[in-house]
Formats: C-alpha cells, structure tokens, sequence
C-alpha cells in the first residue's frame, strides 16, 4: 500500500489549458500566498489582525486592479485575474476579498465611471498599494436590495452633503478613500439625474463627517477588517460625483466584478481543504492502516476532487467569455452560488476527515470553512443567485 499523494491540480491537468503568462500570474500568487501569508495567517486569524504591510507586496506583484488598462495597472486578462484569486484564496479568503474590494470594487468603481482627473488622482496609487478604496453599497438593514438604500447626497451650492450608514464595508477604517453609493433626489430633474437615482461618490476617509468602526466579534474573516461606516453631512467638492455612472447598474457593474472573483477563489479554498483531507488520508493510520485506504474516505475524497475540478473548469469558461466580453450576470451567478456552495461542502467533509484534529488551527480547513460562511453572504446570497438564475430561466421575476 503506497501513501503518494499527488498533486491534485496535475490529475486533470488544467495547466494545459493555460496560456504561459497566465501560468506565471498563478505562480506568482502561489509563491506570495505560500511564502508570506501561510506563514502568519493562523496567528492572524487568532489575532484579528489585518496585515497592512502586505498591501505594498501585493501591489509591487501587480495583483492591484491587475484586469485594469493604463494608469499603473498591468492590464492581465480574466483569466489570469482568476487565476491570482485562487492562489490567494487557497491561503486565507479575507486576502482574495482585500484584492476584490481593492481591484474589482474601488478600483473598478473610479475605472468604469470616474473621470479623468479622478482616475489620474486615485488609480496609480491603489495599484501600487500606497492608497486603500473600499466600497460603501451594503446598509445595516440588508445588503440584498441596494435599491433600498436610504443614504442620501444633496445639492449644497456646486457641491454635495452625504448623510446615511453603511454596514459590512470591508477596509473601511484602513481606506484612504470610499466609493459611496448614495441617492440622489432630484425632482425637477435640474442636475441631469431625471428624478431619484443611486449615484456614486469619491470620499476621501479623512472628510468630516466620515467614520468607519470595525465590526467586532467576527468568527469568520477574521485576518481581515468589515466597518460600521457614518456618514453625517459629509461635504463634498462637485468633482466628487462619479459621472459615469447612474442608477444601480453602477454599483451592480462592480459586483459582477467581484463576484467573478468569488468564482475562482472559492474554489481556492476548496482546494486547500482537499489537499488538507489528502494529508491526512494518506498519513493517518487507524485500524493498522491509512484511513485513505478504506473505500468510504476514498469515495469522499473522489467527491471532493470531482467538484473542485469541476469548479475551476466553470470558472475557466466564465473567464474565458469575459475575455471576449460576452460573459452575462446570470452566468456569473451560477459561477458564485456554484463554488461557494461546493467549497463549503467539501472544507465541511475534509473537517470530517481530520476527525478531533479538524476543529484545531494545526489545519487550515476550519478557518476556511468560517471564512466561506461569509464568501457565502456577500456579494449576492446564494439565494440571490439561485433568484437571479431562477429569472433567467423562466422569465418570471421573483424578487
Ligand atoms: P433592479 O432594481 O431591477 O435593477 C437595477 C438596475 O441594475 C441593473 N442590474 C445589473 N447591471 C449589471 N449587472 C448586474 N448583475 C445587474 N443586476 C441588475 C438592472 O438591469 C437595472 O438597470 P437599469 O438601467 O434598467 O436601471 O434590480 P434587479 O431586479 O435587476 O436585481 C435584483 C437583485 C436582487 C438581483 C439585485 O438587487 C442584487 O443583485 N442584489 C444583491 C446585491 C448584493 O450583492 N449585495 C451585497 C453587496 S456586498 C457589499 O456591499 C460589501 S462590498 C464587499 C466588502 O466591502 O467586503
């Protein structure tokens, strides 16, 4: 009886499937994520400790906006992007998710509809991890309807004041500035809203009248910081508007985003968990030998490995239509309910496996499970997804 484990992602061989400059994007992830955040991330996790100096390293590796043109960002294709959330992902998710508010959500926010000025201002500097964004969409009475958001922005001579709360915001105390998402009343029509329509707002963190309080008491995510944030008469310049964006498409834009992140980097998660449950299926002996010798471990690990090869191959499709622009909410909404439910399926099974020794941070497949719980939540519930695919299927709106 031999005890080889293989390395999983050599079984189905996806490296085939990619290009050689995605293959180095991915190497690098792997090395930063093995190199420097596996090291401390159990200690972190324990201690609730956000490791601000690793903002810099992940922007000198490139990783900041990485799917952005111009402006300081390398301009990779979604693939590679992908490809960079799984590494991450693979050690700790709350680092996938600091990428994803960073690149997908702030970044993406001032990329998509900001002008000029505001990009040359903000972009180089959040690319190269010297300036943190966070995005303020989510309210403390729930993030599944942003259309029911009550923070508003009002006129005040050319500029705005920005009152209302957001909940859930993740780096917000760490962020230099916020993308708010805010609605805007405008009746008459008199400023070219058309009536009233969620707009979004550069704000600069040290503006008066802006305060983030980290949310305490997290079993999940812990490496990483979610905020309260108060917004009360914030005062803003007339520069501060985004304008290229108006209604919830703008803010929705960014989540599709986001959550195509989610795709790739569950299934990092779920691969660390399974290669976690193979360690141990191939070392542990129970009954005088291996317990990956007996048929039931042997069907959970297949199961396991099934899903996340399965996974990362949805994944690859969805990235290599969003390469040709062709990739649609729906299909990023089976991507996300897909990986996030299989990821949390296979960290609980590989929990399983590690028996007593499963609950204790010697492995990493308990934190990953807590911290899939939140992946889980934001940026669309499973439910929201099953709701989005359900509309799209029958044409019917559930909502
Ligand atoms: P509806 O109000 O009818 O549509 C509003 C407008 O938005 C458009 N739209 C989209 N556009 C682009 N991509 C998408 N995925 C879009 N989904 C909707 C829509 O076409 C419409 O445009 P227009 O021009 O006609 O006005 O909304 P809906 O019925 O389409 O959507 C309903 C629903 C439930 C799907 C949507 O509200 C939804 O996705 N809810 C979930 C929101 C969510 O993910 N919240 C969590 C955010 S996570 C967070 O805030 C924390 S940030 C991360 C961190 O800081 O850690």
């Amino acid at each position: 009886m031999t005890a080889t484990a293989p390395r999983i992602d050599t079984v189905f061989d996806l490296d085939a499937l990619l290009t050689e400059e995605e293959r180095e994007w991915q190497q690098r992830a792997r090395r930063f994520a093995q190199e420097r955040i596996a090291p401390v991330i159990e200690e972190d996790f324990e201690a609730k400790h956000f490791r601000r100096e690793f903002v810099r390293e992940l922007g000198e590796l490139g990783f900041l906006g990485m799917h952005l043109e111009g402006y300081g960002c390398a301009g990779a294709g979604a693939v590679s992007y992908g490809l960079v959330c799984l590494e991450l992902e693979a050690a700790d998710s709350g680092w996938r998710t600091f990428v994803s508010v960073q690149g997908s959500l702030a970044m993406s926010a001032i990329h998509k509809y900001g002008s000029e000025e505001q990009k040359q201002r903000w972009l180089p500097g959040m690319a190269a991890g010297e300036l943190i964004g966070c995005f303020a969409l989510t309210e403390p009475q729930g993030g599944s309807d942003p259309a029911a958001m009550t923070t508003t922005a009002r006129r005040d001579g050319d500029g705005w004041v920005l009152d209302g709360a957001k909940r859930w915001i993740g780096l917000a105390s760490l962020a230099d500035v916020a993308v708010v998402w805010a609605r805007v009343d405008d009746p008459t029509g008199a400023h070219g809203d058309g009536g009233s329509a969620v707009r979004g707002f550069l704000v600069p963190t040290s503006t008066p009248g802006f305060t983030a309080t980290p949310i305490d008491g997290k079993l999940s995510m812990r490496a990483s910081v979610q905020c309260d944030v108060t917004l009360e008469g914030v005062r803003l310049d007339a520069d501060a508007l985004l304008p290229g964006a108006s209604g919830l498409s703008g803010p929705f834009g960014c989540l599709n985003e986001a959550r195509y992140g989610i795709v790739w980097g569950a299934m990092g998660a779920a691969r660390a968990c399974l290669e976690a449950a193979l360690e141990r299926a191939t070392t542990r002996e129970v009954f005088g030998r291996p317990i990956g010798a007996n048929q039931l471990i042997q069907a959970k690990l297949a199961d396991m490995f099934v899903e996340v090869e399965k996974g990362i191959l949805l994944a690859l499709h969805l990235g290599r239509l969003k390469e040709r622009g062709a990739l649609t909410p729906p299909q990023i909404s089976a991507g996300k309910l897909n990986s996030v439910r299989e990821a949390l399926a296979i960290a609980h099974e590989a929990r399983a496996i590690l028996a007593g020794d499963g609950i204790t941070n010697a492995w990493p497949v308990m934190r990953h499970a807590a911290n899939l719980e939140s992946v889980r939540t934001y940026e669309g519930t499973d439910e929201i997804h099953q709701l989005v695919l359900g509309r799209a299927l029958t044409g019917l709106n559930a909502f």
